[in-house]
Order: C-alpha cells, then structure tokens, then sequence
C-alpha cells in the first residue's frame, strides 16, 4: 500500500470525526500524522518491513501507528468501520468541495439530511442552503461553482499521483518472465497533467500472455477486476484508479504504442492523412491499403504490411520525423513533423536555476543554506529565495525590516557557498487595486521582483485582468507567477483574460511563470505555447516550500513541453551571467 492511500484513508477518517463533532485534539492528530507522511520519502509499507518502528515518527502515536499496520496488512481500517457507520462515508467527498468545510457539512446532514454530491445540488436548487444559518446566498452561490469544478474532474488524477500508484504495478509486472517491453501509453506517457485512466501496453514472448494477465489480475493493489480476456484487461486499484492492460505481438509494439498513446485527436488525423497516400495505419501496423478499398475498418485483410514494430518506423513510413509523445494533440506537429520543423524541445538539463521558493522565512520549512544546498546538487547555477510580502494573512510574511535582515542573511550565506548564486527576491502581492504590496525602498534593493495574485481570486474577470496588468506595469516586476492561480483538481483558474495578460507581459517586457508544482502547472500547455507566440518569456519554477519539493522541476519542464517550448523560451535556462543582464534590461534601454 502506498503511502498517498494510507494518507487518503485517515484523511477521509479525520473528516468523518470531526463531521461527527469528536475530539479537536484527536482530529489535529491525523491531521498531523498526514502531514508528516506527506513529508516522508520511503513508504511506510517499506519501513515495516524494516523492523523500524514507525511511533519514532514526529506525529505519529501508537494509535494512529497500529492503523497504519492495520491497513497494510488487512487493506482495510476497523476504525474506519465504526466511525462509517455513524457518519456515511459519502460525506467526507463533499467536504473536498471549495466553500464547504467538515462544520459546513454537518449542518448540511443534520439539518437538511444531505449525504451526497446530489443531494446537495437539489438542496440548493431548491433554496434550502440560503436560508441555512451561517450560509447565505455569497456561500450558496460559491458551492454551487464547486459542484461544477467538481463534477468536471471526478475521476481524474494529478499525473504525479498516478506515477506513484503506477509504479509498484510495473516493478510487480517487470518481475516476469517473458515480458518484452512494458510502457504507459496514452495521457500518462503524453505528460499531461492529469489523467483518466492508465493504459499499459505490454509485449510479450508468445505463449506467455496468460502468465501476464494472471499476474495483472492478481496485483495486491487491485480492488476490482473489470475484465480479464487473453490480451485485454482492466483492473480499479483501491485508490479508484483504472488501469487497463493491453498485450501485443512483436510485430505490432510500435503501431500499439502509436495507437494507444493517442491522442485520439492526433491518432485521428494520423490515419486521414495516411488514407490520402494509400496507406493503413491501425495498431497491428502499417499497411498498404488494397486496392479498391478506402474503408479503412471494412476488412480484416488490412493489405501489404510495410512495418509497424517500431513507433519511429511507423512514423518514418508515413513520411513523418518521430513525433514526441508530449506534441501529439493535433496542434500542428503533424505538419511540422513532415517538414522536419518539429521544435527542439526544452529539456530538464539544460535548466539552470530555480526562480520560486520559500524558506522559513515565510511558509516554507527550510533555511535558506538548506535550500540553496539542495539546488547545488541539482546542478543549478542560480536561485531565486521568494519569500511572501505580509498581505497573506495565513503566513508570517517578510516585512520591509525583515527583508533587510534577510539580504544580510543571503550575503553570508553566499560568503560560505561556492558555485550557486542567491538572488535577492520576494514573492510580492498584488493587491486589489494592481499596487505592490511592498516599499519601494525594498523593491529597488530586490535582484528580481515576483508579483502574484493570493487573494480576492474571485473578483470579476476585467477588473482582474486590469488589477494584474496594473501590477505587471511596475517598473521593478520582472515575473508574473502562477498566472491563474488555479490548483488542479481543486480550484479552478480564476476569472483572467489570459490572452490580454500576455500581450502585456509582452509589452512590458515581464516573464511569465510555469509554475512546475504538480498540484498548479499554471500555465496550462496552451498557455505557455500561446506566450511563445507573443514571444513572452517564461520561467519554469519549482515554487518549493522545503528541499525535497525542488525535484518538482521535471513537472514544469514537460508542461512547457507540451507547451513546444525550446530553451531559448525559458529564461531560467539563462546562464548566470545572461540572466542578470536581463534583469538589467530596463536601465540598459534607458541608457
Ligand atoms: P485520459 O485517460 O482521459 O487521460 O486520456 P487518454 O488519452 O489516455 O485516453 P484513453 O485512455 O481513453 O485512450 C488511450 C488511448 O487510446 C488514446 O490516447 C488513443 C487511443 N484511443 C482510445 N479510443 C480511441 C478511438 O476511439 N480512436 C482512436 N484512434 N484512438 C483511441
Ligand atoms: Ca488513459
Ligand atoms: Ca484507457
Ligand atoms: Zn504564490
């Protein structure tokens, strides 16, 4: 059992008891417990197996360490059980809506009896949510937009938890005999931020398909079998993920994994095109189509095979360079790969400094040393330390007399740290009105300015757009972070002209973040493409709150991927010396 199930279970326990009205002390303890799990890089199955004793955890008590156990070594909670049995088990999803908290939800059961996602919408269909105490028709309206943004992602996971979930099934598969290959295809191996379901593509030795299914099937994870047949099959692991399982020939690997990385979109226009020169592309192969015959699903003699065994062969004999798995949405990489104009997209290495991250400072968890360590042996060259302005309320921010005392503590920092420049920075408010929330004074004396929007995210769209581009105007903004502030599965982008934001990023010579936080990727890939159009610059940042959060990098740079962005888009594959002359660009065009 992974670690994200455990946490998903006695995350769903804490909302039930504190639904039920239990213990705030008891209820602060799982949350805590799930905090520190969050925090742990081996799982927690794996330390048991060690022998270690998992109460030497901060957070962690006896109790809290005995579910652990109980759920590793049973796939179930007792405890769980019990407390469901008083409080139904649907009323810890309604409290992932934005807007409705436990107390929210058991004012919404006790007094309207609703348990579920629907019933809640007919509740305030019919008005009985407005004129519930501590409601109100602002916080009937706002359930009402969550419904929605929930409604649109049920059922689909960040990318970075189904890598999670997916890894230990490969591992699991990779363990037999007479597996060829074994990949994820489809949205997981196109790296788009969040996916449906799972489509592994499995190559197998003949004779071996049923020893393959058989273990498939057979997985611990698996709650739920869906289909079994010889070369297809379809399981629900117990976090409700869906994988399904193909097995394919030799000679069909390349045209499967063509086929089922889709997208469909991108499939689609493959096979029309192939249609035109009288080819046959499916996922068994490449084939010349017979003659006579232009339906391309009316026969099973699918004509002469030219290959198929390979994706670049396939590729190559339909006239095309190998199109990366991240450009295939039809968005013209099929006319950019026949004129061999494909972009040479960006890559992890070729990064060379982190942009946005907080220390203790303000909300993160590390020193700054700490932090700028980590980046070191990441191979950076530069960071940027972006600790919060005061405005958010829910973190201690740098105040103008703090920031001061910060750039003292860089300055000694960077006296003992070779080979990594710190940068003077700090992730600055935007306010209601499009002004800085920070001193003049102090914006001066920052080596860059990060402006972003973290609060009133529910202000009408043009006054919105004003607000950012009013703050984009500042002569000492250089990045726009998190441009939409959306957090995937969560909280949908706030009301923005996007386009207008870019045009003035454009104008005003201001870069725009990709913020690389699995849980943000904002921009989205459209997005950040539409910014190179404009020839806005973008800036890949890991937005980290403690070290290990500086690995988030890989996410953003396959955004920007998908996004066609090539390393002279991202500004922070600058080297230091190029980057600080265009933080510099505004005196040198006065000059
Ligand atoms: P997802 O799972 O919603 O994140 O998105 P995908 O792209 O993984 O879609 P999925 O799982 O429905 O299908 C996997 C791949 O299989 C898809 O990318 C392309 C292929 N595929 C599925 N249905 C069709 C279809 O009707 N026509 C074609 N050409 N390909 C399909
Ligand atoms: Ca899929
Ligand atoms: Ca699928
Ligand atoms: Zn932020």
């Amino acid at each position: 059992m992974e670690n994200i199930e455990i946490v998903g279970v006695l995350g769903e326990l804490a909302d039930l008891l504190e639904i039920k009205g239990s213990n705030p002390f008891r209820i602060r303890a799982y949350r805590n417990a799930i905090q520190t799990i969050n925090g742990l890089t081996q799982s927690l199955e794996g330390m048991i197996e060690d022998g270690e004793d998992l109460t030497d955890l901060p957070a962690v008590g006896k109790d809290i360490a005995g579910h652990i156990e109980e759920l590793i070594s049973t796939g179930g909670l007792s405890r769980l059980e019990e407390v469901a049995a008083e409080v139904p088990r649907t009323l810890a999803e309604l409290v992932k809506l934005d807007g409705v908290g436990p107390k929210k939800v058991k004012k919404l059961w006790n007094e309207l009896g609703v348990t579920t996602v629907d019933q809640l919408e007919e509740a305030l269909e019919a008005d009985r949510v407005v004129s519930l105490e501590g409601f109100g028709a602002k916080s009937a309206e706002k359930i009402r937009r969550s419904i929605e943004d929930y409604r649109k992602q049920v059922g689909r996971f960040l990318l970075s938890e189904a890598e999670v979930l997916i890894q230990p099934l490969l591992d699991h598969l990779g363990e037999i005999d007479g597996l060829d290959e074994l990949e994820v295809a489809g949205s997981f191996r196109r790296r788009r931020e969040t996916v449906g379901d799972l489509d592994l593509l499995a190559c197998a030795v003949e004779g071996s398909e049923e020893a393959i299914m058989d273990r498939f099937v057979n997985f611990p994870s698996v709650d739920r079998v869906v289909s079994a047949g010889v070369t297809k099959g379809a399981v629900v692991l117990r976090s409700g993920l869906e994988v399904d399982l193909r097995i394919v020939p030799r000679e069909s690997w390349g045209a499967a994994l063509l086929y089922f990385t889709g997208s469909k979109e991108h499939s689609v226009a493959l096979r029309t095109r192939a249609v035109r020169q009288g080819l046959r592309v499916n996922e068994w192969g490449v084939f010349r189509a017979p003659d006579g015959q232009d339906d391309e699903e009316s026969t099973d003699d699918f004509g002469e095979r030219l290959g198929g065994t390979e994706e670049e062969e396939a590729y190559r004999i339909l006239g095309l360079e190998w199109i990366p798995p991240v450009l295939r949405e039809n968005r013209g990489e099929i006319e950019a790969a026949e004129k061999g104009s494909l972009p040479s997209l960006v890559r992890l290495d070729d990064i060379r400094g982190d942009l946005q991250m907080h220390s203790m400072w303000s909300d993160g968890k590390a020193s700054i040393e700490e932090m700028a360590l980590r980046c070191r042996e990441l191979g950076y060259d530069y960071l940027a330390m972006t600790d919060h302005s005061p405005n958010l309320a829910m973190v201690q921010g740098v105040t103008a007399e703090k920031a001061k005392l910060q750039w003292r503590e860089i300055e000694k920092i960077q006296g003992r740290l070779e080979g990594i420049t710190v940068f003077r920075s700090m992730e600055v408010d935007i306010l209601k009105d499009g002004s800085l929330d920070m001193e003049e004074e102090i914006l001066e004396g920052l080596d860059l300015v990060v402006i972003s929007v973290h609060t009133l995210m529910d202000m009408a769209k043009t006054e919105m757009t004003d607000r950012v581009i009013e703050a984009m105007r500042h002569p000492r903004a250089d990045i726009l972070a998190h441009p939409t502030g959306r957090l995937l599965n969560r909280r949908e982008p706030f009301a923005l002209d996007v386009e207008a934001v870019l045009h003035a990023a454009a104008e005003f010579d201001v870069a725009v973040e990709l913020n690389a936080s699995p849980r943000r990727l904002d921009l989205s890939d459209v997005h950040v493409r539409r910014a190179k159009e404009l020839g806005v610059k973008v800036v890949i940042s890991t937005d980290a709150h403690e070290p290990r959060a500086l690995g988030s990098m890989r996410f953003g740079v396959e955004q920007a991927r998908r996004g066609w962005l090539e390393p002279g888009d991202v500004l922070n594959t600058m080297s230091v010396e190029a980057f600080r002359s265009w933080l510099g660009r505004r005196s040198e065009s006065q000059a």
